[in-house]
């Protein structure tokens, strides 16, 4: 099964660095390639959307691969205290049923970093499965997903799993969002062992509202950085 891609990219990192007041700014552009990958309803679309400013209760499902018009994502760098400028060129948007991984496989072999989002549902399921049940099919693919980035991400520098659902994970109202995303993190220690652990990040979050999408869109950029 092939590597759902959603968006491939290259995206330059820009920093604005000038003096308080200063008419003039020094910037220099990072080239950074990255892609945002997941299955179906992971929230790719909803999380592309609230980088480029738009918002929709309810995204349509993406069918085709869309292409999308350069944009940049403002963050601050908390250690430099500057602005900063995540710069995404050339991205798409593309199905997590998307089968034409081969038609990108170079892009996927040469990105600098790689998200990958998980519904926090499927994780919830997998840990509510009695012992005698099969894996579901959706815990089976973020495994095997994992393996996917593995053997095509070797340049990845960084690679963030991004658990989006939340808001419908009831272990996240019960523990706090500190205590859910070392429990969802322990949770996924397989898929860290696979993509490595010393590069990957998990950041949890929703993307129900456009607060809570802020929220996890910021801390997205804020591992990409
Ligand atoms: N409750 C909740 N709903 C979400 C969250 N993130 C996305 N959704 C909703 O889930 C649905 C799927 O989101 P999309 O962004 O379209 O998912 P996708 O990964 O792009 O899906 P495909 O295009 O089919 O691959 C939409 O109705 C979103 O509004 C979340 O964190 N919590
Ligand atoms: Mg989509």
């Amino acid at each position: 099964m092939p590597l759902p891609l959603i968006a491939v990219g290259v995206a330059a990192l820009v920093s604005a660095v000038g003096a308080a007041g200063a008419a003039t700014r020094r910037y220099f552009r990072q080239p950074l390639g990255v892609m945002v990958v997941g299955q179906s309803l992971t929230g790719k679309t909803t999380l592309l959307n609230h980088w480029r400013g738009e918002w929709e209760d309810d995204p349509l499902r993406t069918l085709r691969s869309v292409r999308i018009a350069e944009f940049e994502v403002p963050t601050k760098d908390k250690v430099l205290g500057i602005e900063r400028y995540l710069v995404f060129q050339n991205v798409k948007d593309v199905s997590g049923l998307d089968e034409a991984m081969r038609g990108f496989l170079d892009e996927v072999k040469a990105a600098a970093a790689v998200v990958y989002l998980v519904n926090a549902v499927h994780l919830h399921e997998e840990e509510a499965r009695p012992a005698e049940q099969p894996h579901a099919a959706e815990w089976v693919r973020v495994l095997d997903d994992a393996g996917r980035i593995k053997r095509h991400c070797e340049k990845a520098g960084k690679v963030v799993i991004g658990v989006t659902h939340t808001d419908l994970d009831p272990r996240f109202a019960a523990l706090g969002p500190a205590a859910y995303l070392a429990a969802v993190t322990e949770q996924l220690a397989a898929v860290l062992s696979k993509t490595g652990a010393g590069r990957t990040s998990v950041v949890a979050g929703s993307l129900l509202t456009r607060d809570s999408a802020a929220e996890f869109a910021e801390a997205v950029v804020e591992t990409l950085l």
